[in-house]
């Protein structure tokens, strides 16, 4: 076997994680990186409309897959992804990102180039994308096979992107040293444990949960990014406690569990019962670390004792005024099910599934029209949740056992879930694939629909069209025209993007939406279904609320 390249080497070895897939747009500093892709065995080139849509792509295919592969171009192509690779950042998915950059011949001789100020400053836009990451490196070939292990190393630990860089030249170089067989990401031990620390923190969290009256816990993502949701759930079966989750960790857990209560935002939640209940409660066993923003806690109403709180987070735990660093939440969760004895059941509120409601020839509305897609959806069913009014709905839905939901609720960058649903559906290995977006959503990312059709997966995709953006025009006084969007025949489109074999329907009714719905579920095929929702329901709230919510809430100055 000849010596791989740097290219060669860099993506064989990441796709040794678990990866099949890399997304991106070609380019000619990339050209070294874009020749590997298809030189290296089982690993496949998904071209992508635009540098954006691939890192929302590669945010939802790591979702599922643990880890991802993006790829583009120096400064536009790089410049253009780090709104998606940020967005990764902060919902904690390593996403290796592998820029091409000009050789170092250009270099050396100070060539002005493409894609530069016309100043010869190579390295101006490292800094910048490097930000959206946790690590990174520019491989050379005798640094790559070290440098290389140290990125991985540091993503998969940090469970973030990281940013690799590797010029034209040094991409088609052979590398020096000896490579490494890598593993499945399932298998790699990502934070590790200081035992004192472990055992101190695991007995703490025990002793708090034994004293505990009226105990629930919370479950949210990060425990899906280190590889251990069914540990976690495993854990909440066994201890029997009742357990919440918040709207930026939808889907973690298999809502039909018996120890699951529903939604908890504060005002937000499920129903005030389940928000008095937790605030009742005398302990929050917070597994994974919730995410304490406004859009997260009802406004900041969800304000728990610090007193009352103990926290699993990464790598460290707090309980009370303790802090436990060097508790691998693998580790604490692998103890605390070992040691779990059951509680005695409580009587705790529990979200109830929404009711059918609305005639067949009514037109559709957004009360008629949830209930009936969550009757839809079955175990192995991923639902992709973009931010808007669908995401505030979907959240209070009660999901069907086996049904997982992925949202960006903390980055919240629009767009996201139509490229994150390819993602997604390129990842499973096994089950469907959901989309809910609004009209103005799907606006920013829709050309990615060509996509899906080019590669054959099969999404089932709902579009509220309100030709507004809704959620915009509630939260904000009314009369603006900047909320009112473009009329687009959205179900014109998956035919004009070369989609082959979709089920396509443009829906008003309740009756129309059933047989559409029906349809899809008889068959094994992609589908895209426009629904009218009225414009009038997204009216705003009222100015005292408003008020209440953005003005008043906001911590003052001073
Ligand atoms: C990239 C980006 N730009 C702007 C926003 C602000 N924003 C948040 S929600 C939203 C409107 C969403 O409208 P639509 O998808 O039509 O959903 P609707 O509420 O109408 O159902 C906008 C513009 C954002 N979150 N992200
Ligand atoms: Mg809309």
């Amino acid at each position: 076997m000849p010596t791989p390249t740097v290219a060669q080497y860099t993506l064989a070895r990441l796709s040794q994680l678990g990866i099949d897939r890399i997304f991106g747009v070609p380019g000619d500093y990339a050209f070294a990186i874009d020749d590997a892709v298809e030189q290296v065995p089982g690993l496949a080139w998904v071209a992508c409309a635009n540098e954006l849509n691939a890192s929302y792509a590669a945010d939802g295919y790591a979702r599922v897959r643990g880890a991802a592969l993006l790829t583009t171009t120096y400064g536009v192509g790089e410049l253009s992804a780090i709104n998606g690779v940020m967005g990764s950042k902060a919902h904690r998915l390593p996403v290796f990102h592998l820029v091409g950059m000009p050789s170092e011949r250009i270099q050396h001789l100070g060539l002005v180039t493409h894609h530069n100020l016309g100043d010869t400053v190579y390295d101006r836009f490292q800094s910048i994308s490097a930000s959206a990451c946790c690590v990174s490196a520019v491989l050379t070939p005798d640094n790559c096979v070290d440098e290389l292990e140290r990125v991985i190393r540091e993503a998969l630990r940090q469970s973030m992107p990281a940013y690799i860089v590797i010029s034209e030249l040094h991409g088609n170089m052979p590398i020096v040293g000896t490579p490494v067989a890598g593993k499945p990401i399932a298998s790699i031990k990502r934070q590790h444990s200081v035992k004192a620390e472990l055992d101190a923190a695991v007995g703490t969290v025990l002793a708090r949960l034994a004293a505990a009256k009226n105990p629930v816990a919370v479950v949210t993502s990060l425990v899906s990014r280190y590889g251990v949701r069914d540990r976690a759930a495993e854990f909440v079966r066994r201890a029997n406690i009742p357990v919440v989750t918040t709207p930026n960790d939808k889907g973690t857990l298999d809502e039909s569990m018996p120890q699951f209560v529903g939604l908890y935002a504060g005002i937000w939640s499920s129903s005030k019962e389940i928000c008095d209940a937790v605030a009742a409660a005398d302990l929050v066993l917070d597994i994974g670390g919730v995410v304490t923003s406004e859009l997260n806690t009802g406004m900041w109403t969800a304000t728990l004792d610090p007193a009352k709180v103990v926290s699993i987070q990464d790598n460290w735990v707090r309980a009370g005024g303790k802090v436990f660093v060097g508790a691998a939440i693998d580790d604490v969760l692998v103890a605390l099910v070992a040691k779990a004895t059951p509680r005695p059941a409580v009587k705790w509120p529990r979200v109830e599934q929404a009711p059918l409601v609305g005639a067949d020839g009514d037109a559709i509305s957004s009360n008629s029209f949830y209930p009936r897609l969550q009757r839809q959806l079955r175990s192995g069913d991923t639902l992709v949740i973009e931010t808007g009014t669908c995401m505030t709905k979907l959240n209070k839905l009660l999901l069907p056992a086996g049904v997982d939901a992925e949202e960006q609720g903390l980055w919240g960058s629009i767009g996201w879930a139509t490229p994150a649903c390819l993602g997604v559906a390129m990842a499973k290995k096994s089950g469907r694939t959901w989309l809910v977006t609004g009209d103005g959503s799907h606006q920013l990312t829709l050309n990615e629909l060509a996509v899906m059709g080019r590669y054959g997966v099969k999404p089932r995709i709902v579009v509220l069209n309100n030709a507004l953006f809704g959620i915009e025009d509630v939260i904000s006084e009314r009369g603006h025209g900047y909320d009112d969007l473009a009329p687009v025949n959205y179900h014109l489109l998956p035919a004009a993007f070369g989609c082959k074999g979709w089920t396509v329907a443009k829906v008003r009714t309740n009756a129309e939406l059933d047989a559409v719905l029906a349809k899809i579920a008889s068959e094994d095929a992609a589908a895209y279904v426009e629904v009218m929702i009225p414009n009038e329901e997204s009216q705003p709230l009222p100015e005292a609320v408003i008020d209440n919510g953005y003005k008043l809430r906001t911590p003052a100055v001073g």
